[in-house]
C-alpha cells in the first residue's frame, strides 16, 4: 500500500486508531521490517546529562535486539513525560503568551522522517512525528493541523503548562526581557528560576542496533519565551537531526537559529561522509556557525553529538557545559563532557 492510500485508510479507521497505544503501533511497525545481518557495536547517545535516562529506556530495547527506530523513540519519550525538565515535553517553558508548544523530529537510516513544529497539548511530539512518517505522504505537520493528526491517532489532549512552568512565566513576564543564554540547563532566562540539574535543553538521541540500522530522533518545547509560531531546529531534517545509514548520524542542541542557518545536523554527516571522525564533524560545523555569525553564536550554545555507522560517538559545542549520554554494552551511563571551543 502506498503512502497516500495508507494515509487516508488510517483517517478512515479514526476511532480503530484511538483504541491503539502508541509505542506498542510504533514498535510494530518498526519491527515488521525485514533486519539487515547483526553486525557490531550497539550504541545509543544522547545529548545532556538526562540523556543517561533516556538511553536506559532505549538500550531496554537495543540489548534486547530491538530496532533503533524504536529504541531512540522510547528514550526521546523519558524526558518528555519529565515534569522537572522544563525545556522538553511536558513542564517546558511556554511562549511569551504561556503557550507550551512543541518540536519534534525522527530519522530511520533510509532517509524515512517525520517531525511536528508548534504541537500544543501532547505530550509525546516524537511519538507523533513517527506517526507522521509513518502514516502520512508528508514530513512536518505544524500547528493546529499537527494537533488535529495527533488526536486522529488517538493520542490525547493534556494541558502541558504545569505549575512550576506556569509560575516561572509569570515571573518573566515582570521584565519581558528575550534573552537566551547558553546552557538553559545550569541559567535561567532572565526568569529567577532556580539554577536545577533538572533544567536542559533539546534532547536528541542517536542509535545503532544490533543489525547495525541507524535511527535519530530530537524533541523539545524550544527557546521559552519565544514569539508564538516560532519553530527551532529540532523538527527541522538537516538542522536539528540527520540520519544517513550509509554514513552515521547527527542531532544538535541549543539555538535553533543558529543551527538552521547552517543546515547544521546534515552538514556534520556530509563531513563524516567525507571521512571526519563525528568529534571532528560536529567541531566543524560549531565552527562554521561561529564564524557565520559571531557575535550572536558567541553568547549563545550550539552543540552537535554525532555517530558513525560503526558507531564511533563525538560531540562539540561552542560554550562548555555540553555533555552527551553514552551506553552500550560495557557501560550504560557514561555522561561525557564535551570538548568547546570556549572554556568555562
Ligand atoms: C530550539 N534547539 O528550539 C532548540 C532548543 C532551544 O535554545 O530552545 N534552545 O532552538
Amino acid at each position: 500500500m502506498n503512502d497516500r492510500r495508507r494515509f487516508l485508510k488510517t483517517a478512515a479507521m479514526g476511532a480503530a486508531a484511538a483504541a491503539l497505544s502508541p509505542m506498542a503501533d510504533a514498535a510494530g511497525a518498526a519491527a515488521a521490517a525485514k533486519p539487515p545481518a547483526a553486525t557490531g557495536t550497539v550504541r545509543v547517545v544522547s545529548t545532556w546529562d538526562f540523556g543517561v535516562a533516556a538511553n536506559h529506556a532505549a538500550w531496554a530495547i537495543l540489548s534486547k535486539g530491538g530496532h533503533s527506530l524504536d529504541a531512540v523513540e522510547a528514550g526521546a519519550r523519558v524526558p518528555e513525560a519529565d515534569i522537572r525538565n522544563h525545556s522538553v515535553g511536558l513542564g517546558g517553558y511556554p511562549d511569551r503568551d504561556g503557550h507550551v508548544t512543541l518540536d519534534a523530529s525522527i530519522m530511520d537510516a533510509e532517509a524515512n522522517c517525520g517531525g511536528v513544529a508548534c504541537l500544543e497539548n501532547i505530550e509525546h511530539a516524537v511519538s507523533v512525528a513517527r506517526r507522521v512518517m509513518e502514516r502520512t505522504p508528508h514530513v512536518l505537520l505544524v500547528g493546529d493541523g499537527a494537533l488535529q493528526f495527533a488526536l486522529s491517532q488517538g493520542f490525547k489532549k493534556q494541558n502541558l503548562l504545569t505549575p512550576a512552568a506556569e509560575k516561572a512565566w509569570k515571573e518573566w513576564l515582570k521584565t519581558s526581557k528575550y534573552q537566551p543564554q547558553a546552557n538553559s540547563e545550569v541559567r535561567d532566562y532572565g526568569a529567577g528560576v532556580p539554577i536545577d540539574k533538572n533544567n536542559h535543553d533539546t534532547i536528541g538521541i542517536l542509535a545503532l542496533d544490533a543489525h547495525g540500522r541507524l535511527a535519530g530522533a530530537c524533541t523539545t518545547s524550544g527557546a521559552a519565551w519565544k514569539l508564538r509560531g516560532r519553530v527551532g531546529d529540532s523538527p527541522i531534517i538537516g538542522a536539528g537531526l540527520y540520519v544517513d545509514g550509509a554514513v552515521g548520524a547527527a542531532t544538535s542542541t541549543g539555538m535553533g537559529e543558529e543551527v538552521i542557518r547552517n543546515a547544521g545536523s546534515f552538514l556534520v554527516v556530509e563531513l563524516m561522509r567525507q571521512g571526519r571522525s563525528p568529534a571532528e564533524a560536529s567541531k566543524e560545523a560549531v565552527l562554521r556557525v561561529l564564524h557565520k555569525h559571531p557575535s550572536t553564536a558567541r553568547k549563545t550554545q550550539v552543540a552537535f553529538l554525532a555517530m558513525n555507522k560503526d558507531g564511533e560517538a563525538g560531540g562539540y559545542a561552542i560554550q562548555h557545559g555540553f555533555s552527551y549520554a553514552v551506553c552500550d554494552a560495557k557501560n550504560q551511563s557514561a555522561l561525557i563532557p564535551s570538548s568547546s571551543v570556549f572554556p568555562g
